[in-house]
């Protein structure tokens, strides 16, 4: 495939005023008659032809100014149109037919049918798919789209912006018209055909606008989007608080899709999403599902500002809007629940997804330079860092001076495709600061080393910190120059009260709790210091950095403790029991079985007890890394048998020493029966409850308390928690069989609850789960063209289940390679996206890394694979 790169960006050689669409929507197929009204840009050369981008398209008909193009005027081919003769100067109008077969489009990009419902998806680059067109998020336009159906097959015919017109015409056809007034990308076009339920809503913005809210659902399910709903209204008031942004059109649709590649799409006005972001209800969601609905909601209707009224000049400045707009929901998510919890599952999440992308063959900076298929680049490096590097810029610039330059961006930019220059100029110009040093951060890949030392000499009463940031080579070879790395500390007292400190020397700037370290090395003094503090080191996680600091058990044991920052506390516990259980991991390859202290486990538990702290965060610090996260850790030579056994076992001794305490605070946090609510709090004491009874299952050795828990859940939190501990910890038990059969009964019918159903056997630790999954393959209910289902089974396998994946004989990698080309010939970006599982696959061990090579080298060797899969499988091998 063709490299892209960000150096080669030119503006288009045409600019599109107008874009008039009429959509004839037909079993089988459908016609497009797209009406350009277009231009030469000036300055380009008059003889210059228009080459406009298609994919898999057929052409129909085409004409100039109303007169048919004569085929010596034109070359077409199903990925590209260009025309010649075209005016030099005037404006022209094109008329462009298309002919679509919605219902054999499985790649989900373009226009397709969902359960009967057309539907569409163009980000990146879909709406070539469905005409000729400068395909590209530099090209603006205004568009007026009709949609004509049959009515009893699409009563609900939906596209961006406003509804204009609708009725009747023969042959029991209707029509309607929708016009969005608002300039925009190609890849921000949406229509909606087909047979839906809705509930409806409205509200009233900040300058008096009334806005229509609905959600369109599958017939039948509408009452469960009132959850979505409410996020919703609670996000366009989050918008206009926090950051002075209006919603601006009269109607906000959001329609639920059942087949979509991703979790949803911000289309101007008609938001799409998979159904699994909208639809929910307490006997059939999480809490987590609950909390991920909430953020989607926001992420999308944000978006409406950083994304579609400012949007990417090109593709490279993905992180552009997505970056900023994580950052946006995460603010939001932080004030509508809990800050200190929702930092925690960010910096959770980010290590978990963003840390093994840094630091293996899948490197690339947030703002990449170049790539051969932009879908790949929807990443935990361009969405989740990305938002932290917004982040930095906040905390760098504070509250004040951050809010500012965010005001200038959106008053300079509003109507732009705008570059992260054009973002950071903003700050810069606000703050009155040179940002060119912070803005390494977009275009040098990988994770700083932040090495911390200290020394306190108590005659002199001063404490003195080193601390020195390392950039490494990695794939991308991108620079390694020190960056604005802002370290947030605090001094802590014996008491659990910050110490407040004096810095001695200006080596590093200190500002407040935080110290800017722009060098490679730094050394800074705190004076006046008559007892040696507890350093909490990088609190809030400041700066996404690798933290190397040689802190003593007791250190940590105590800031555990004692830290009066509810992150450092969490921070504090979580480095000293992943570490362990490392160091355990390591030292059992070479050695034989370890164990954890019960020094550490002790902390686990008192943590658990702390009524100080809110129960979401006592679930936080008392849940063990998972499997995925100890390798991580571990880094090299990987064992991840020994690390599912290491677990396992601690789990079992965590669960013996907090024995009583754990089983009276599962009696205290129990709900009455009846008494559902989706609060936070309410998750919170679920979440705590929950994760108690997988180290008191693993103690006991039996599966009753789980099987009991199973038997009386009101909520799929809880019944999910014990089928959990059901199937990862007793396979093999005939309780657990049962468990799966019944869950299987009540939820046949439902299938975001079967994705569950699903998952979960793909994730069972057992050793016939190959076999096992086989089988679910060839499942009825199992299709392997729905996405959610794809994913859940092999997500499930290869995410979720690193003991069966990374089998010594090799026979897990082989099973998913073999899967994922199946997938790859109906929906190249689920099954790419899939295939990222492999990305740390040079950090097993030697025999284990040999499996995975003879795996991926024979995917590569095949001859049809995608684009999308071949760049991947490629690159993860370099
Ligand atoms: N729909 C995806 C998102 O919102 C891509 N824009 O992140
Ligand atoms: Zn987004």
């Amino acid at each position: 495939g063709q490299i892209i790169k960000l150096e080669d960006y030119l503006p288009a050689d045409f600019v599109i005023h107008q874009v008039d669409m009429t959509f004839d929507l037909r079993d089988g197929h459908a016609d497009v008659l797209t009406r350009l009204v277009m231009q030469r840009r000036e300055g380009v050369a008059a003889e210059a032809p228009l080459e406009l981008d298609g994919d898999e398209l057929s052409l129909t008909s085409l004409a100039l100014n109303g007169t048919p193009v004569s085929p010596q005027n034109y070359t077409v081919a199903p990925d590209s149109l260009k025309i010649d003769d075209l005016p030099a100067q005037d404006q022209f109008t094109l008329e462009i037919g298309t002919r679509l077969h919605p219902e054999q489009n499985t790649k989900l990009m373009g226009l397709y049918r969902s359960n009967g419902i057309w539907c569409t998806q163009c980000e990146a680059q879909g709406f070539r798919r469905i005409t000729y067109f400068l395909d590209r998020p530099d090209v603006l336009a205004t568009y007026k789209v009709r949609l004509e159906a049959d009515k009893a097959a699409a009563p609900v015919l939906l596209a961006n912006g406003n509804p204009v017109a609708s009725g009747d015409l023969p042959n029991g056809r209707h029509f309607a018209e929708w016009i969005d007034p608002h300039l925009k990308p190609s890849y921000l076009f949406a229509i909606v055909g087909g047979r839906l339920d809705v509930l409806k809503d409205s509200l009233t913005t900040i300058s008096g606008r009334h806005v229509e809210l609905a959600i369109y659902t599958e017939p039948g399910l509408a009452e469960r989007a009132t959850y979505a709903m409410d996020a919703l209204k609670r996000s366009m008031w989050w918008d206009e608080r926090r950051f002075g942004r209006e919603y601006d059109l009269d109607v906000f649709n959001i329609v639920a899709i059942s087949d979509f590649n991703m979790g949803a799409m911000e289309n101007k006005g008609l938001n799409v999403f998979n159904h699994k972001y909208v639809l929910l209800d307490s006997e059939t969601a999480t809490d987590a599902d609950y909390a991920g609905v909430e953020t989607v909601i926001a992420h999308e209707y944000f978006h409406n500002w950083t994304g579609n009224r400012i949007t990417c000049r090109d593709w490279f400045q993905l992180c552009l809007k997505e970056g900023l707009t994580v950052y946006r929901d995460q603010e939001f998510s932080s004030d509508e629940r809990s800050r200190p919890v929702k930092r925690i599952s960010c910096v959770h999440t980010l290590k978990a997804n963003q840390f093994p992308e840094d630091q293996g063959p899948l490197q690339h900076p947030v703002r990449p330079t170049t790539y051969r298929e932009i879908n790949n680049f929807y990443t935990a490096t361009v969405y989740d860092k990305g938002s932290e590097l917004v982040r930095m810029l906040a905390t760098i610039l504070g509250e004040d001076k951050f809010r500012a330059g965010m005001d200038l961006y959106f008053e300079r930019h509003d109507g732009d495709a705008a570059t992260i220059e054009d973002f950071i100029a903003c700050f810069a110009q606000t703050a009155n600061m040179d940002l060119s040093q912070f803005a390494l951060w977009y275009n040098q890949a990988g994770t700083p080393r932040l090495t911390v030392s200290q020394s306190y000499d108590a005659k002199a009463g001063t404490l003195t910190l080193n601390l020195q940031q390392q950039l490494d080579k990695g794939a991308a070879g991108t620079g390694t120059l020190p960056m604005h790395i802002p370290v947030r500390f605090g001094l802590v007292g014996a008491n659990g009260q910050d110490i407040a400190a004096e810095a001695a020397s200006d080596d590093a700037r200190v500002s407040g709790d935080t110290i800017h370290l722009t060098t490679a090395s730094a050394t800074i003094v705190f004076t006046g210091l008559n007892q040696r503090p507890l350093l909490s080191i990088l609190r809030d996680f400041s700066a996404p950095v690798q933290l190397q600091y040689e802190e003593s058990e007791a250190d940590r044991l105590a800031l555990a403790r004692l830290d009066p920052d509810a992150y450092g506390r969490w921070r504090a516990l979580t480095d000293l029991v992943g570490d362990s259980l490392a160091d355990a991991a390591r030292q059992w390859a070479k050695s034989g079985p370890q164990t954890v202290s019960d020094t550490v486990l002790g902390a686990i538990v008192e943590a658990a007890d702390d009524t100080s702290l809110e129960p979401a965060l006592r679930a936080q610090m008392c849940s063990l890394p998972g499997e995925t996260e100890i390798a991580r850790l571990v880094a090299e030579d990987v064992n991840p048998e020994i690390i599912h056994t290491l677990r396992l076992q601690t789990l079992a001794r965590l669960g013996m020493l907090g024995g009583e305490t754990f089983r009276s605070l599962r009696a205290e946090l129990a709900e009455p029966a009846g008494e559902f609510s989706a609060s936070a709090a309410s998750a919170g004491r679920r979440a705590l409850r929950n994760c108690l009874l997988a180290p008191l299952s693993a103690a006991a050795g039996r599966p009753d308390d789980a099987a009991k828990q199973y038997a009386q859940a009101t909520n799929m939190s809880d019944r999910m928690a014990a089928l959990t501990v059901l199937v990862h910890q007793f396979p093999q038990e005939l309780v657990s069989q049962d468990a799966l059969t019944d869950f299987y009964n009540r939820f046949e019918s439902d299938p975001l609850v079967l994705d569950k159903w699903f998952a979960l056997q793909a994730a069972s630790p057992n050793a016939d789960t190959l076999e096992r999954v086989e089988a679910l393959l060839h499942h009825e209910k199992f299709k392997l063209a729905n996405p959610n289902r794809a994913r859940a089974v092999i997500g499930g396998l290869a995410g979720a289940n690193p003991s069966v994946f990374h089998r010594a004989d090799g026979a897990g990698y082989r099973w998913v390679c073999g899967v994922l080309l199946q997938l790859d010939s109906l929906n190249p970006q689920t099954a790419a996206r899939m295939a990222t599982a492999f990305r740390s696959w040079r950090s097993m061990n030697p025999a284990l890394r040999q499996q995975a090579e003879a795996a991926l080298r024979q995917l590569a060797a095949s001859e049809n694979l995608s684009r999308d899969l071949r760049d991947i499988v490629e690159r993860t091998l370099k």
